[in-house]
Parts: C-alpha cells; structure tokens; sequence
C-alpha cells in the first residue's frame, strides 16, 4: 500500500508581495535566530488543514475542490502591516477581516467535510512566519517590532498541497492548482 501524505489547502502569496515582506521579516530574522522562520518561498495561507491523506483519496479531495472554487468569488487580501501570535508559539502577518476570504475557507470546508476533512478549530485567517523552537517561545519583541507591508491582492488560485518533512523542516509540493474568478 502507498504511503499517505500530510495535505493542506491554501492560497499562495504572490512574489511581488514576498519581496516585501521578505524586506520586513530580515530584520527580525537576524534579531531572533532561534526561531524556526518560515522561508519565503513557503508562505501561504491556510485555507483548511487535511492531515493524512491516502493516495486513493487525493482524487476524491481534487473533485470536491474543483466544485468548491465554482461557487465563490475570488477573494482580495489585504496585509496590515502587523504581526499577531497564537499563544507564545506561532508568529504571523495579519490581515485584514474580509468576507469573500472566509466564503473561500468555508467553500472549502464544507466541499471537503462529507469526505471526512473536518478541522475543529474555526477559520483564523493569518500567514506563518516562524515558530517558537521546542524550548521556547515567541519573543514580545518580534510581534512588536515586525514592521510590514500593507500589500493587498486579488487570489488567483487554489492549491492542494502536500507538507514533506526534512531535516530542515517541512516543505511544500503543489500537487494541483484551481483558478478563480
Ligand atoms: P499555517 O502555518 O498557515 O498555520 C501545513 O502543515 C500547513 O497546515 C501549516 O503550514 C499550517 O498552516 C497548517 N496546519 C493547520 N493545522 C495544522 C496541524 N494541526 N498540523 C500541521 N499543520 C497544520
């Protein structure tokens, strides 16, 4: 039997808006390099959190998605300009509340719930930066002092994603892509 993957649904962040806040994040980087930085070319917005999926199942999740993104019109995000954290071990861009945002997570949502796919937790929409390491915890001083862009765009596209796990931490595979409209 074919081993499962660890799947997730997102939207990415356009490159134009990465180098930007690529531009924001250096500093703190170099101020805290215990923190396990998320790499610019990874950043993405969670849409929904799979977990394991059996290889039999991804054409299953792809149907349903392909239906999902018919339905919804295609979102505008707009970035802050500040960072949140949840609890003391994740630090993230905020953005700002928007609707179509949440009508997109919530497509996704219910296209993906009959087949199993339920996440507990309600849609918080952010995008990861770093993570505390095991031992220890987000500064108040890297939420404080991230100092980003105020981007906004219109997303273009849907991808299912596969996490893979390496001695760097996880990297990410778009294994199919939706456009909206
Ligand atoms: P986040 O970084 O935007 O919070 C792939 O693992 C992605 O799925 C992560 O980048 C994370 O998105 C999201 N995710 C949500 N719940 C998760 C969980 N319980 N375990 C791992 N990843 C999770």
């Amino acid at each position: 039997m074919s081993e499962a993957h660890r799947m997730f649904v997102a939207v990415p962040v356009p490159a134009w808006v990465r180098e930007a806040l690529e531009e924001a994040v250096a500093p703190l980087r170099a101020q805290h390099p215990r923190l396990r930085w998320v790499a610019p070319e990874s950043w993405h917005l969670t849409l929904l959190f799979l977990g394991d999926v059996a290889p039999a199942t991804v054409p299953r999740v792809a149907g349903a998605l392909a239906g999902s993104v018919a339905q919804v019109q295609a979102p505008r995000i707009r970035l802050e300009g500040s960072a949140g954290r949840f609890g003391r071990r994740v630090l993230w861009a905020r953005l700002e509340p928007d609707a179509e945002l949440d009508a997109l997570a919530a497509a996704v949502r219910e296209a993906l719930a009959p087949l199993g796919f339920v996440d507990d937790k309600a849609f918080s929409a952010h995008l990861t930066l770093a993570r505390a390491p095991r031992d220890g915890a987000i500064p108040d001083a890297a939420e404080r002092d991230f100092a980003g862009p105020t981007s906004s765009w219109r997303v273009e596209q849907l991808n299912l994603m596969r996490s893979v796990r390496g001695p760097s931490g996880a990297t990410y595979d778009t294994v199919a892509t939706w456009p909206l409209s």
